[in-house]
């Protein structure tokens, strides 16, 4: 199926990425060499961007770059692992496995991400070997991670042990697989596997992968957990007699922008049809292999699908997709969603198991650090349950399918460890989604996971003036405007401009289905709760029965929303 690489593409001269990626030996690069390195605790230029795609950034510890500058040493290079996880699902041997991991070789956390994956941060190069190694013995692994190429599948973490649930992670499953690439690089250079014929043949993607990193995700109505329509391409459930009739398929979906280029812009994706389960992976083929033809392959900031749909325009693409596909998609099917935060506490199942989501602040699990869950006690959780772990795209953590042999077994520990914050926090925090940022994101312009906790504590005090402190508002901060919370869904939605500056984005639903707009820029924290006074004042005074803040500001017309209206999708 691989093919014509368009005039678009041609016309311009590559990006330096798709010359390194061409040069890569599918995705070797000069790996081996680099892990060698004496003088340097970074890799060879080009090989940050092979490291990628086996899930791996290099990244440098900012809070000591200055002192480390003044003292004329190289940065503090680190490298961050980030797990390949369809579905977010783990057993609670390969977490346990997880934790003694980030002690030995990481900086002893665990990040749960906002795509239901785990990153391990301050692993030096010396160190990727072995962190590898041991994931591999507990049957994960970081393929793909990262990088120009398919990324991890996510499906909703829905705490019911229903049918539907199996099957729609099934096919997260069989997608990620379906969209792995040939090459043995991975097993060769961790996991001292046998030198494979190189290059492999790519038959999917090609010996330069995709234009730009590429997203899926699988929904299951009424929760949009996933926040399906923020992906390149989506799959919504549709049931029938508890069954998977379908999927709704959308496209087009993207949060990525950037302050200073006015041609890039978060868009919710478009709904293309309906597709039967035996169709999900000849639509997930044409969809991929087209953004791999048309795709922009000289200007990064314009290589996303979301430019490519806009760029061939909405009808051509669908065209495009169906020649690819062989087939017609359906008319699409009526359903909606209606949130997108995750039910805390348990859920009783009809198997007579019982799930439990545990609300994990800013993601990041921990020892020793105030605020953030203790690692330590999350092992003794995880290991009182025994069983299956759902991660969240929340960044929260399911423990699902709870056996009534163990609950209270699993009682026992969220009560003694006093694991368990919800009855203590407001519903703004627990619904509250922040980046990573500073200080090992290299693109971070603002703090926003390390903020959060102070930003939450003087928004709760804001929202306890005007009777509000139990309104779920949904609230989303990043360190800067790639979107990685996808803050532009938020109904109050900050995004970094520069140390303590955020513009503020509202008027996003709670079932995330709606783009906010910006109102305000660079606002700093009195900016921030002066900008957001009238209007909680307005919002009290004139909402509907039951009407969220972000509906509210919608309809009151005190945001101009910049995507599309809402919709049934
Ligand atoms: Fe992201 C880059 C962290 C989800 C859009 N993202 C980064 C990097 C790797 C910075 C870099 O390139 O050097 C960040 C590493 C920080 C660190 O120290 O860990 C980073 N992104 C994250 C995570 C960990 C945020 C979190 O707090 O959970 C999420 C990891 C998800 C995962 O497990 O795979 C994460 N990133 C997202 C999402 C949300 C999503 O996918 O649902 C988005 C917006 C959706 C989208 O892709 O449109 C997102 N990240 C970006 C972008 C902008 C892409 C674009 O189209 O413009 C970048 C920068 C880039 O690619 O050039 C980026
Ligand atoms: Fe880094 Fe920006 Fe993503 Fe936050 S949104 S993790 S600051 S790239």
């Amino acid at each position: 199926m691989q093919g014509d690489i368009t005039a678009m593409s041609t016309r311009k001269p590559l990006s330096d990425v798709e010359r390194i990626k061409a040069a890569s030996r599918s995705l070797r690069g000069t790996l081996g060499e680099s892990l060698n390195l004496r003088h340097t605790g970074a890799v060879l230029p080009d090989d940050t961007q092979v490291l990628k795609f086996h899930g791996i950034y290099q990244q440098d510890d900012r809070d000591v770059r200055a002192e480390r500058q003044l003292r004329r040493l190289e940065p503090q290079y680190q490298f961050m692992a980030r797990l390949r996880l369809p579905g977010g699902v783990l057993d609670s041997t390969q977490w346990l496995a997880l934790g003694r991991l980030a002690r030995t070789f990481g900086n002893g956390s665990l990040r749960i991400t906002s795509r239901q994956s785990i990153q391990f941060h301050g692993v030096f190069r010396e160190n990727l070997k072995p962190v590898l190694q041991e994931l591999d013995r507990a049957l994960l692994d970081t393929i793909s991670a990262c990088g120009d190429i398919n990324r991890n599948v996510i499906a909703c973490s829905g705490a019911s042990q229903s049918r539907l649930h199996g099957e729609v992670y099934a096919w997260a499953q069989k997608i990620a697989a379906h969209l792995l690439p040939n090459s043995r690089a991975y097993h060769e250079i961790w996991l001292d596997g046998k030198p494979a014929v190189v290059p492999e043949e790519e038959l999917l993607y090609g010996q330069t992968y995709l234009p730009r990193k590429f997203k899926i995700a699988l929904a299951i109505p009424p929760s949009n957990d996933v926040d399906v329509l923020a992906h390149d391409l989506g799959f919504t459930a549709i049931e029938e007699d508890g069954h998977l009739a379908g999927f709704n398929v959308s496209t087009g979906g993207g949060m990525g922008r950037s302050h200073t280029n006015p041609a890039t812009y978060a868009r919710l994706a478009d709904v293309l049809g309906f597709c039967k389960p035996d169709q999900v992976l000849a639509v997930t083929e044409a969809v991929v292999t087209t953004q791999r033809d048309h795709g922009d392959r000289s200007d990064r900031s314009q290589a996303r699908l979301k430019y490519t749909v806009d760029r061939m325009g909405l009808a051509a693409f669908r065209a495009e997709v169906t020649r690819r596909a062989g087939f017609v998609l359906q008319p699409a099917r009526s359903t909606s969603f209606l949130r997108s935060g995750d039910p805390f506490g348990w859920t009783e199942h009809p198997d007579s198991t019982a799930s439990f989501t545990l609300y994990i602040p800013g993601g990041r699990v921990v020892d020793g650090q105030k605020g953030c869950l203790p690692l330590s006690g999350l092992d003794q959780l995880v290991a009182a349950h025994g069983g299956e772990i759902r991660l969240t795209c929340n960044q929260n953590l399911v423990l699902a399918g709870v056996t009534a042999e163990a609950r209270p077994r699993v009682e026992e520990v969220l009560e003694r460890l006093g694991l368990d914050l919800t009855p203590q926090r407001t519903p703004l925090e627990t619904g509250a989604m922040a980046c990573v940022a500073l200080p090992t994101c290299s693109l971070a312009m603002a703090e926003s996971e390390r903020y959060l906790p102070a930003l939450t504590g003087r928004l709760n005090t804001l929202l306890g003036e005007y009777g509000l402190e139990r309104e779920p508002i949904s609230l989303r901060i990043t360190g800067c405007p790639n979107g990685c919370a996808r803050p532009y869904l938020a109904e109050i939605g900050l995004v970094g401009r520069g140390p303590g500056l955020y513009d503020l984005h509202l008027g996003g639903n709670q079932a995330g289905t709606r783009l906010n707009a910006q109102l305000y820029t660079s606002l700093d924290e009195d900016g921030l709760v002066a900008a957001l006074r009238p209007l909680l004042a307005r919002f009290v005074a004139e909402r509907l029965v039951n009407e969220g803040f972000g509906d509210f500001l919608y309809r009151a017309g005190l945001t101009t929303s910049t995507g599309q209206p809402e919709q049934e999708r």
